[in-house]
């Protein structure tokens, strides 16, 4: 069974109901109705087909939010591509790693972001592409595929260092999709304001499946920009808008006259990615008037556990498993955790991934007897609500992108005149978390070099902002870091 089945009562059954309406930078409007994207997805699938892409063929695209991702989307899961979406911040270093292992046929992007692809992958310009679907046949064609069938490939930080592609299936896809309309109540009246890149899993997997699923109309913006939030939102009077808590950081800075009107048309909030201090749970309530919906899940999972859409919506926790998914607590030595205690967080479920793209030791670490071991330390209270507390890892999440410590220790290892590297979270107002170096380097170390080198090697986010100077780092007797004995970081 294909991803169609949950788009085709939409891209089919109302193919002249209004669908979207992105606005790019340059001023302009684009409008389509759920048929105009059907033609549209079905004219670049022939373009692919034509350039020589095949069944189980990767495609990657490069790109901040633009429509031509939802056709390029559409196209692959029609012919049985593999689509690999690429964070648009990512720059040499991340790029070279996916770009190498997902061996993509070629790359979508745009003119001013090709000059981040490596030498020797195959560039394919949107606009190109585009010009040349006009030309064909709309007409559809279907590449048969079955639920275990991979549509995608995401990647995400791993442990080691090296991002791992999660392998998502057609199923995958549809029992989220599935779940999220039917338990967060989505209709074809509702209204959603996409600000989430569209290249992870909650822009794409949650945002544009409950939007095509359920026939509704989005409105969809290149990026999230605070300063334009208020407006958009009085402007396109949004029923459903997801975002990542720094979003909703962002906009408790709505004045109070106007976040009301707001809430008032706004059915659902939904907060994910990253913790929602309960707090500003609270403070985004008095101001709009609306109770945020926070739910949990991961790239190779999907969406796992979420606050009930009737019922209570409690603060400072992710709620109760969803339908399809099995939820179990465990110690360190696999044995279920008594009530309110933690352990680690292990799921089950149609929605979780197959395992990671030729990866298969990195897949038997982490899939134990059908179950996946999330990393994400949790425990259950007495009524069932389940509260997160951390990670297993030093895993840092900063305005819901992931950073592993290690990937930016690495590259600092590298720079001449630094000699030992630790990179911590360290606590941010608006982004949750933010990385911080501390450096054992040789005083002549040019920092203002240094930086200037890991900015064209890593996405802005992952930068430190800051670069502590040390004599040494804390080491256990047996060498092992011990971050926690880091001197204090205090931001100027
Ligand atoms: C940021 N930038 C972007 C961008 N986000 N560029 C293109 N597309 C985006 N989506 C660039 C800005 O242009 C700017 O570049 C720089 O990054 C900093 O942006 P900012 O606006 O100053 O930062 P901030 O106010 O902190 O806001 C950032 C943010 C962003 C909240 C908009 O962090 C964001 O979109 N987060 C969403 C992450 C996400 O979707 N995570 C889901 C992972 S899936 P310059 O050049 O001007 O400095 C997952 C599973 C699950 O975790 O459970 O969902
Ligand atoms: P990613 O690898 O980008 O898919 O990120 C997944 C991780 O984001 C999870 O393992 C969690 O650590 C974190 N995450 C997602 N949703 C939440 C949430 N509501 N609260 C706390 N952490 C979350």
């Amino acid at each position: 069974m294909s991803l169609l089945s949950l788009f085709d009562p939409s891209l089919l059954g109302r193919a002249d109901a209004p669908a979207l309406e992105f606005d790019p930078a340059d001023g302009s409007r684009f409008t389509a109705t759920f048929g105009e994207l059907e033609r549209r997805s079905n004219r670049l699938a022939r373009v692919l087909e034509s350039r020589g892409l095949k069944p189980g063929d990767r495609i990657a695209f490069f790109l901040a939010n633009r429509v031509e991702i939802i056709d390029l989307w559409l196209a692959g899961v029609k012919s049985g591509l593999i689509v690999v979406p690429i964070n648009v911040l990512y720059r040499e270093r991340e790029l070279r790693h996916i770009l190498t292992d997902a061996a993509p046929t070629a790359v979508v992007t745009t003119a001013d972001l090709a000059g981040f692809i490596p030498a020797g992958v195959p560039v394919w310009d949107v606009v190109t592409l585009n010009a040349e679907a006009a030309s064909q046949p709309s007409e559809r064609r279907i590449v048969p595929c079955e639920e275990r069938t991979p549509v995608s490939l995401i990647y995400t930080s791993g442990t080691t260092g090296a991002s791992k592609g999660a392998v998502l299936t057609h199923g995958n896809f549809i029992a989220n999709g599935r779940s999220l309309i039917s338990g967060w109540r989505f209709t074809s009246a509702d209204r959603y304001l996409c600000t989430l890149p569209l290249f992870h899993v909650h822009g794409l997997g949650n945002g544009i499946h409950c939007w095509l699923g359920s026939g509704c109309h989005m409105r969809l913006t290149e990026r999230f920009e605070h300063a334009k939030a208020a407006a958009w939102f009085e402007d396109y009077q949004p029923s459903v808008f997801f975002g990542v808590p720094a979003m909703f950081i962002r906009l408790l800075e709505v004045p109070m006259e106007r976040a009301p009107a707001i809430g008032r048309r706004l059915r659902l909030a939904v907060s994910g990615s990253a913790p929602l201090p309960a707090e500003i749970h609270e403070k985004f309530r008095e101001r709009y008037g609306s109770v945020i919906l926070e739910r949990y899940g991961m790239t190779e999972t999907l969406m796992n556990i979420s606050n009930p859409y009737v019922g209570e919506r409690r603060p400072g926790t992710v709620g109760l498993p969803l339908p399809h998914v099995e939820v179990k607590i465990l110690d360190e030595e696999g044995r279920p955790v008594a009530e309110g205690t933690t352990g680690e967080v292990w799921v089950r479920g149609t929605n979780v991934c197959d395992g990671y793209w030729r990866r298969p030791d990195a897949t038997a670490a982490a899939w134990k007897d059908g179950w996946f071991r999330t990393g994400d330390i949790g425990s259950r209270a007495a009524d069932g609500y389940i509260t997160l507390h951390g990670r297993r890892s030093d895993l840092i999440i900063s305005g819901g992108f992931n950073i592993y410590p290690r990937e930016i220790e690495e590259l600092l290892l590298e720079q001449p005149g630094v000699r030992e590297a630790a990179v911590v979270g360290k606590p941010d107002p608006v982004r949750g978390e933010v990385p911080v170096a501390y450096l054992v380097a040789d005083p002549a170390l040019d920092e203002t070099a240094m930086r200037t080198r890991l900015s064209s090697q890593l996405a802005s986010f992952k930068l430190p902002r800051a670069y502590v100077r040390v004599d040494a780092l804390p080491r256990t007797a047996l060498g092992k870091i011990q971050k926690h004995l880091l001197p204090p970081w205090t931001p100027s």
